[in-house]
């Protein structure tokens, strides 16, 4: 005798998608050192940065790096990297620059005139890009976000590089409701 046994999975799922908002987005800073312009810190690539150079504040406020992202987005996670070990010894540079900070903050605006403080806290130079990536959650909506960096160095020297290697930024994510037709089975049993 055969038995057929047919299992029909009606599956709902929830995917979540998610991608860089940042990417490639307009940046502006008030300064840059050589050819190290805004916009590599937005390129995707983590071997190119925004360098602000040797930056000590007499005065004149933070080194400060602004993404335009066009429109406001409901924003809920920012990246940031600073520079790290992986990326010299992928370049070939040979300094040693771990244990460094960069001490900053990180605002967030609808208008590009009110700014919200999202996060204050230090950019450290380690071994990794993970170890220098600062993963940032954040709960609104905006459309500019700006960095001042406060100082570079060790702590409250001020006398190192200023660089932002990346930063990415990520929207909320859409659920997408995804109807999964899953044949489960077709199990054939004989006795
Ligand atoms: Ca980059």
């Amino acid at each position: 005798m055969k038995r057929l046994f047919l299992l029909l999975c009606f599956v709902p799922a929830v995917a979540f998608c998610s991608e860089n908002i940042a990417l490639n987005k307009p940046a502006t800073a008030n300064g840059t050192h050589v050819s190290s312009s805004p916009s590599y810190a937005v390129d995707g690539d983590y071997q190119t940065d925004w360098n602000r150079g040797w930056y000590i504040d007499e005065g004149t406020g933070p080194a400060w790096l602004i993404v335009d992202l066009l429109a406001p987005y409901n924003i809920d996670q920012i990246n940031l990297t600073g520079a790290n070990e992986e990326i010299r010894t992928i370049k070939g540079e040979s300094y040693d620059w771990i244990g460094l900070v960069q001490k900053y903050e990180l605002y967030g605006s609808l208008d590009g005139t009110d700014y919200d403080l999202l996060d204050s806290d230090f950019l450290v130079d380690t071994e990794t890009i993970a170890g220098s990536t600062n993963v940032i959650s954040v709960s609104g909506s905006y459309r500019y976000l700006k960095l001042d960096v406060l100082y570079s160095g060790l702590p409250y020297t001020q006398t190192h590089w200023v660089h932002l290697y990346e930063m990415q930024v990520f929207e909320v994510p859409e659920p997408t409701t995804l109807l999964l037709f899953g044949l489960g089975g077709l199990i054939l049993r004989k006795k």
